[in-house]
């Protein structure tokens, strides 16, 4: 038999070999030590003249490689094609869900309870300009009040706005400058709430981040006193924590409010942690808004809401809220 047909029979049967074991029988039919078809032709090279050796010997040694390597080929194919093979009866693999941050909970949660007592939940910019963040909440360029708020400032410039001066461009350093842009475009009586994200160039540690989240509130009317700002916060607290927690107000001074105060919640440790800064609005500010300071009243507050987060899930570290670790978020 010549080559060329050893050559056409093995590769039909190589190709029609549909397991390991198909692809031995032919192996050993071809090449199989001791009646292989092929080693039976390299057998006989010896009795060969030497022309005839020359003519088959090149040809036989070169198809025992092809061979060898067809059947290696054909192994490799049949065994991925077995890991491709679906057995319906093995069990599924768990698909792993997504889990919502625990800011974005407590955020939620915030907004509800709000919503519940009629306030009119708002948004604002986090690009803000100077204006709105620090001068028209009384706080001028020269006033050391500024340095309460560690800035993050935009190189870009702003352009004259009007005859109003806007300033220079920041990334805002809490919620208030919403107190501002609500009260230039809506007349009181309201009461709104604005949760939103805050930046701060300042040492991070345990409570302090670069980047976290304030929850404003401004409420203003005819008639509306401290008392009022008590009734509504300690009613949040109420539903919030779904517990009485131990708080505390203690005076403070924010240019925007008069009188201002700041409250504290007790932790489990007996040790206290800021959550807000509050107080009646100054009567520049709605001065700024141009309302009649008379004829108006109201309160302000922010809170930190990571700072609740922390009290509510006993979370110990604020930097663990943008570790971007999978299994702290989980946990929620
Ligand atoms: C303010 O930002 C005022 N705008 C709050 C205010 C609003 C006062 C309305 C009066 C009327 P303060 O800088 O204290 O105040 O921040 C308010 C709250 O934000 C703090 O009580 C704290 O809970 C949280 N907070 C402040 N800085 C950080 C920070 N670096 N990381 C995390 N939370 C912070």
């Amino acid at each position: 038999m010549d080559i060329e047909t050893i050559r056409e029979k093995a590769k039909n049967d190589i190709r029609d070999a549909n397991d390991a074991q198909a692809c031995e029988v032919v192996r050993v039919r071809y090449l199989g030590r001791k009646d292989g078809e092929l080693t039976n032709i390299l057998k006989s090279l010896k009795d060969m003249s030497l022309e005839e050796k020359r003519k088959f010997g090149v040809g036989a040694n070169e198809l025992k490689i092809e061979l060898n390597e067809l059947i290696e080929n054909k192994l490799k194919e049949l065994s991925t094609k077995k890991e491709r093979h679906l057995d319906v009866t093995k069990p599924g693999k768990k698909v792993a869900l997504g889990h919502l941050h625990p800011l974005t909970h407590i955020d939620k949660q915030i907004r509800d309870i709000f919503s519940s007592i009629n306030f009119t939940i708002v948004d604002g910019p986090e690009l803000e300009d100077e204006y709105h963040n620090f001068d028209a909440l009384n706080i001028p360029a020269d006033h050391p009040a500024r340095d309460m708020w560690d800035t993050f400032w935009i190189k870009q410039k702003t352009k004259e706005d009007g005859n109003k001066h806007i300033g220079k461009f920041l990334m805002r350093t809490h919620t208030s400058p919403m107190q501002i842009r609500y009260m230039e475009t809506h007349k009181p009586p309201f009461q709104i709430l604005v949760p939103g994200r805050t930046f701060r160039y300042e040492a991070t540690d345990a409570s302090h981040e670069i980047n976290f989240y304030q929850v404003e509130g401004l409420m203003v009317g005819p008639d509306v006193t401290l008392a009022n700002f008590k009734f509504v916060i300690e009613t949040f607290f109420k539903k919030f924590f779904g517990k009485e927690l131990e708080f505390r107000y203690r005076p403070s001074y924010f240019p925007f409010v008069e009188p201002g105060v700041e409250l504290d919640i007790r932790l489990p440790g007996g040790k206290w942690l800021e959550v807000m800064g509050a107080g009646m609005v100054h009567r520049n500010v709605f001065d700024a808004v141009k309302y009649e300071r008379r004829e108006v009243q109201g309160f302000a507050f922010g809170m930190g809401l990571d700072r609740l987060a922390m009290i509510k899930y006993g979370i110990p570290d604020i930097r663990l809220f943008y570790s971007g670790d999978a299994r702290f978020t989980e946990q929620f």
